[in-house]
């Protein structure tokens, strides 16, 4: 067929559509004489397309969700999907549902103008919540810049539970709260202690959870008297709540009539 407009030594065609995607046999001919080319292929594809979509950086403690956004060159909408990690997409927002490493794609899958676009993934951390991120949550600005109130060892509320623990066992430092843990079921509370069937001392205990790294460490100890020494017992059933706590039982290792327990919370880097 004539190409309308291939006069000259150079062609270009503007405005190819989706509708001129494919392969064409040309043979050039000129009208002036008897020479012909050979025939060559004049192919017609989509158009390549790329995604920007930006890092995401780490996100506190606390943070109920990420709205997400990418552009592609070829203008077409970009969708996302999680592929790792504690979250949840819904129209574009993620949720974040626990604490750890989230993995998210953006891909655009093409259209008759447009050639799929590489996807990109990003990665970011949902970060845990630490003793400190606590403090700025739970306290004001003023209340934070008095140790009376916001110090790690401060019992603001006056129940003789100090913040650390208050945090350590999912209690309001706000709120007078020595309700103790109510065992196999409870999300909250101070230690809750128990004999066995056997005679035997357990301790149970909220904990929060290694993989939420929440920057304090527990230990179960047992003592035959108040005054020590305290050993710390190893030996424990823990029962996953939620992405953040969990629920320890730790039996005491040397059973006797009279035995003493606790849990040590110790601050860690
Ligand atoms: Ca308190």
């Amino acid at each position: 067929m004539n190409i309308a407009g291939a006069t000259a030594r150079t062609y270009t065609r503007t405005n190819v559509s989706n509708s001129s995607e494919g392969s064409y046999t040309c043979v050039v001919t000129w009208d002036n004489g008897t020479q012909t080319s050979a025939a060559g292929t004049l192919t017609v594809l989509p158009v390549a397309q790329a995604i920007t979509f930006d890092a995401i950086p780490d996100q506190p403690a606390g943070t109920p969700a990420v709205a997400l956004a990418a552009t592609t060159t070829g203008g077409l909408p970009v969708t996302f999907t999680v592929v790792s990690g504690p979250a949840v997409l819904l129209d574009d927002v993620l949720s974040l549902t626990g604490i750890g490493t989230i993995t998210v794609r953006a891909s655009q899958d093409g259209d008759g103008d447009y050639q799929p676009a590489p996807d990109v993934d990003r990665t970011f951390s949902a970060l845990s919540l630490t003793p400190a991120t606590w403090l700025t949550q739970t306290f004001t600005p003023a209340e934070q810049a008095n140790q009376a109130i916001a110090g790690l060892l401060a019992d603001p509320d006056g129940d003789g539970v100090k913040n650390i623990f208050e945090f350590a066992f999912n209690l309001n430092p706000k709120t007078t709260s020595l309700e103790t843990l109510q065992p196999g079921t409870g999300t909250s509370g101070l230690p809750s202690v128990a004999r066995n069937g056997g005679g035997s001392l357990t301790i149970e205990f909220i904990r929060r959870r290694a993989t939420a790294a929440p920057g304090i460490t527990y230990a179960a100890e047992f003592a035959s008297s108040p005054a020590g020494p305290w050993t710390a017992a190893t030996v424990e059933t823990a029962t996953t709540i939620d992405s953040t706590f969990e629920r320890v039982t730790v039996l005491d290792p040397a059973p006797a009539p009279n035995r003493f327990t606790r849990v040590r919370v110790t601050t860690a880097p």
